[in-house]
């Protein structure tokens, strides 16, 4: 059976945490997804469009092996992108007790919905902090934040566009 699965988040940006989990995802399942969804409690830095491009960036630099797609939704459940591209499975990284408060909730009306289950994944301890809404403080105030994010995002970051 051809496995698909999908991971979602804001990626707003990407992180070395989101990298981690997308790697150990992409050695679980034949198909990985990355979806850029907007996330209507949090006010957005990137717009999505560049986020995607970051995320296939980062992937490349960092030569991920497996057949990784990265796109973006905005239209509708979660689960009805899985259940357009065949996904069984949505893969969150967890890094604390606070994630897995956030998350079990909707994996479980994830599952009521569509039948798609949640499988989390525990991160790299080295970077268990790390949060885009850090990386997005960190940056405003005019910090380094190349020890948190792939170099695309801390060069883009760093060099915005005019
Ligand atoms: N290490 C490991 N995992 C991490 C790290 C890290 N350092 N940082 C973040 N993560 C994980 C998060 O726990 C999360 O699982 C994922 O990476 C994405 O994180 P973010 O911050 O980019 O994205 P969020 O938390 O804003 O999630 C956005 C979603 C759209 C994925 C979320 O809101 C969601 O699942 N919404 C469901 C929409 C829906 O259909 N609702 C109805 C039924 S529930």
């Amino acid at each position: 059976m051809h496995r698909i699965a999908v991971v979602p988040g804001s990626f707003d940006p990407i992180t070395l945490g989101h990298l981690d989990v997308i790697d150990r995802a992409a050695g679980l399942f034949d198909e990985l997804h990355v979806l850029v969804v907007h996330n209507p409690d949090k006010t957005a830095l990137l717009p999505v469009a560049q986020r995607v491009s970051l995320i296939e960036k980062a992937i490349t630099d960092a030569g991920l092996k497996g057949d990784i797609r990265v796109t973006s939704w905005s239209v509708g459940l979660l689960v009805d992108y899985c259940t357009d591209v065949g996904a069984s499975v949505l893969v969150k990284g967890v890094r604390s007790q606070v994630d897995v408060a956030y998350e079990t909730p909707m994996a479980i009306v994830n599952r009521n919905l569509a039948g798609v289950e949640t499988v989390f994944l525990l991160p790299d301890p080295a970077h268990a902090h790390v949060s885009s809404s850090l990386v997005r403080q960190v940056a405003a105030l005019g910090g380094d934040v190349s020890p948190y994010v792939p170099s695309a995002v801390a060069e883009y970051l760093q060099t915005p566009p005019a």
